[in-house]
């Protein structure tokens, strides 16, 4: 007779052992496996449904070494949850990163507009702002060479106002319909899917080169615009002009610009491409940093306004997305400030999940006829829709307006808010339920359109080099040569060299120099003749101070970081000395040590180091000290990024502060001959203040052509 079966006995958890690793209390299971069973305060982990959990790190399965049960709903769920935990990430910036804060108005605007939220001095409305860069995917490196968006969503009492800009204040294109296009060749190209997050290839230059109006553009995204150092220190544009409307239905024209509090400042290329490596997330990482420590980050908003007869006068169309009107034009006028000081709880919830749509609006503010902006507010609820899957976005809290709102939409994917009630339409004779209310709500500016139906451009946009060239003129020296550099650098990586020509015969439309020099560096033997253009380049504009990042540096070194490289027997009252300094300077340091426990200082007192020398290279920071002990740089010369340390700071025109004992290092690293005003002793404590002095000029721009970090070329002729 054949023996019955015997059920195994099953292991009755917790059959376990208690076991310390390091100072985890855990139980091991049969199979060596670490468990963590709810005790004390701690929740007891349940499943989706809400059942509790008995284990969670094994799936349930016929006899110990058998194969899985079907019934495992508790693996099932996990899993399932898993494999659907992203969603479709943005078609265009993709990789963001957002936080909270609030927006305080200064004055009553009510001359010119009725908004709510712009109506009470020292009145604060809360907001989300996300930050990005366009064309890489959600993993790409921070500091690519891109636009940044600069979305803003004011959750005001009549509704959510986004002013979904850039820290660019033109774009590519005149006509929403060819952004497709745009992107399509900004991106990786679709046979190779490479490069990533860069537009130095065919595709994007082959598109931009047949696109004149893209022009103006590209001498800000070739600019230091496009490699801010941090997203903090970068400014924010609406773009478009926008209407004001007051309750009187006057119209006012208005461009919305966000000026950093701390001033302008991006870093150099060959630092960007060095940053990219040593910290992919180096602007994340900088504005989680700078807000987790109190020091939140503002901006103020200022707003170009004016009038019809304004707009007639004006050089340029102001529908037309490829032109500013220059501050030394129209002055800004400040209206408000914008502080971020919390960090979302969850990425996913809140910056993942926003979203932005031009379209939204409060009372007040309003559209004007720029194609591009018309164009915008057709196409963010379909991405919104794919993203994040069904109608109801609007009720997710980042997505939801923190006022009150009624309405009669009703069911959907993820509903979570149904009207109550029997009453689902109107009008209706129940007494219930939201009415219209024609003076408080929204009502379009009643301006007179009339024209002839056709796909047409209009000729007042057909002007596309002559802002080019002032946006070019209006640079110091120094940031001229680097978009000279960017241009090379771009263009020398295109495998078709007739579009390096057709780029060179756009540039002799707006700076014949810049034009030869580029030619010149690209190695061209000949020059091509200029863009055909529709209208020829204006050389009467004023070059405007406002555009240059240089003239609009801060004045100080606050917000900003100092590297010191330390070893064992550091001067330890230089190193109190410079980071009293910093503190008072609200400057962030950071200790650099050949191994990141830290080092012993010269009074005997134990240095605590955040990185060690392999993980903390000078690209990481504003300035640089090099403080060795006289034992500690004998072994610093023979490292070779202890070297690059240093010659990297000096390439990179950065200033760097020294002890007498670094001077080896100096050596080594091929500067110690060509100290300038940039590399300051510091012998004593009693030369920090004078260092921090210098500090706030960020680099020493005069050094730049004899280190190479675009050299001036001979243009050819
Ligand atoms: Fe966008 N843009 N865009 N854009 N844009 C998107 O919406 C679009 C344009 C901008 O942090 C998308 O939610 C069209 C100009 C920012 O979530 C999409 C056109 C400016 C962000 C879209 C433009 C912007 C977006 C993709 C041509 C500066 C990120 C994901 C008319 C003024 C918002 C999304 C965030 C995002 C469409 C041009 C800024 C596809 C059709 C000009 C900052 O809807």
């Amino acid at each position: 007779m054949a023996k019955k079966p015997t059920r195994p006995e099953q292991p009755a958890y917790p059959d376990t052992q208690a076991v310390t690793i390091h100072d985890q209390t855990m139980q091991r299971g049969p199979g060596g496996e670490l468990h963590q069973f709810a005790e004390g305060d701690l929740p007891v982990m349940t499943t989706a449904q809400g059942g509790p959990i008995a284990d969670d790190q094994n799936s349930l399965r016929i006899g110990a070494r058998g194969p899985l049960a079907m019934d495992d709903f508790h693996y099932r769920e996990k899993m399932f949850h898993f494999d659907h935990e992203r969603i479709p990430e943005r078609v265009v910036h993709a990789r963001g990163y957002g936080a909270h804060g609030y927006f305080e108005t200064y004055e009553s605007m009510a001359d010119y507009t009725r908004a709510d939220f712009l109506q009470r001095p020292g009145e604060r409305t809360p907001a989300f702002v996300r930050f990005s860069t366009v064309a890489g995917n959600k993993g790409s490196a921070d500091l690519a060479r891109d636009v940044r968006g600069f979305a803003v969503k004011l959750y005001t009492q009549e509704g959510n106002w986004d002013l979904v800009g850039n820290n660019i204040p033109v774009f590519f294109i005149q006509d929403a319909i060819k952004f497709p296009d745009l992107i399509h060749a900004a991106k990786q190209e679709p046979d190779r899917d490479f490069p990533q997050a860069q537009t130095a290839h065919d595709n994007f230059w082959d598109f931009v080169t047949l696109t004149p109006e893209s022009m103006h553009m590209i001498m800000w995204t070739m600019s230091d615009r496009a490699i801010p150092r941090s997203l903090r220190f970068m400014e924010g544009f609406g773009v478009h002009t926008f209407r004001f409307v007051n309750a009187e239905d006057k119209s006012t024209f208005v461009k919305f610009h966000w000026k950093p509090k701390l001033g302008l400042q991006s870093v150099a290329w060959n630092e960007a491409v060095k940053i990219n490596g040593a910290d992919p997330d180096f602007h994340r990482r900088d504005l989680w940093t700078a807000i987790q420590s109190g020091d939140f980050p503002e901006w103020e908003l200022q707003v170009q306004m004016f009038d019809q007869d304004f707009a007639d006068s004006f050089d340029f169309d102001v529908l037309d997305p490829t032109k500013i009107i220059p501050e030394e034009v129209l002055r800004p006028v400040p209206i408000g400030r914008l502080v971020l000081d919390r960090m979302p709880d969850n990425f996913f919830a809140e910056t993942e999940q926003v979203a932005f749509m031009t379209q939204n609006v409060p009372p007040g503010i309003d559209f004007s006829n720029d194609p591009l902006l018309q164009g915008r507010n057709f196409s963010y609820l379909d991405t919104q829709l794919k993203r994040l899957g069904g109608p109801n976005f609007t009720h997710l809290p980042i997505n939801a307006p923190k006022c009150p709102m009624h309405n009669f939409q009703q069911d959907g994917h993820m509903a979570m808010r149904n009207p109550v009630g029997r009453v689902n339409y109107q009008p209706n004779s129940w007494g219930e339920g939201p009415r219209e209310q024609p003076k408080k709500g929204f009502r379009a500016f009643p301006e007179d359109v009339q024209g002839v139906k056709g796909r047409v451009r209009p000729e007042s946009f057909a002007d596309h080099y002559s802002q080019a060239r002032q946006f070019y003129i209006s640079q110091t020296p120094p940031e001229q040569r680097h978009i000279a550099a960017a241009l090379t650098f771009e263009l020398s990586k295109l495998e078709r060299p007739e579009i390096r020509a057709r780029m060179v015969s756009h540039l002799l439309n707006i700076d014949e120099t810049l034009a030869a020099t580029v030619a010149e560096k690209l190695g061209m033997r000949t020059m091509p003749q200029p863009a055909d253009a529709a209208v020829p380049t204006r050389q009467d504009l004023e070059p405007s101070d406002a555009l240059s990042i240089v003239k609009n540096g801060p004045k100080r070194f606050e917000g900003r970081k100092l590297g010191i490289l330390v070893t064992d027997g550091a001067d330890a009252a230089l190193l109190k000395a410079l980071s009293a300094a910093a503190a008072k300077a609200k400057a962030v340091v950071e200790i650099i040590a050949p191994k990141v426990g830290g080092v012993t200082g010269s009074d005997g007192n134990w240095i605590e180091a955040q990185q060690m020398i392999d993980g903390g290279p000078s690209v990481l920071y504003d300035a640089v000290v090099v403080l060795p002990s006289a034992d500690g740089v004998a072994d610093l010369v023979k490292e070779a990024t202890a070297r690059d340390f240093v010659a990297d700071a000096f390439a990179h025109c950065k200033y760097i502060g020294y002890a007498a004992a670094a001077m080896p290092l100096l050596e080594k690293a091929g500067i110690a001959a060509d100290l300038d005003e940039g590399t300051v002793a510091l012998a004593s404590a009693k030369d920090v203040s004078a260092f921090f002095e210098d500090l706030g000029k960020l680099r020493v721009w005069g050094r730049e052509p004899s280190v190479k970090l675009g050299k001036a070329a001979t243009p050819v002729k």
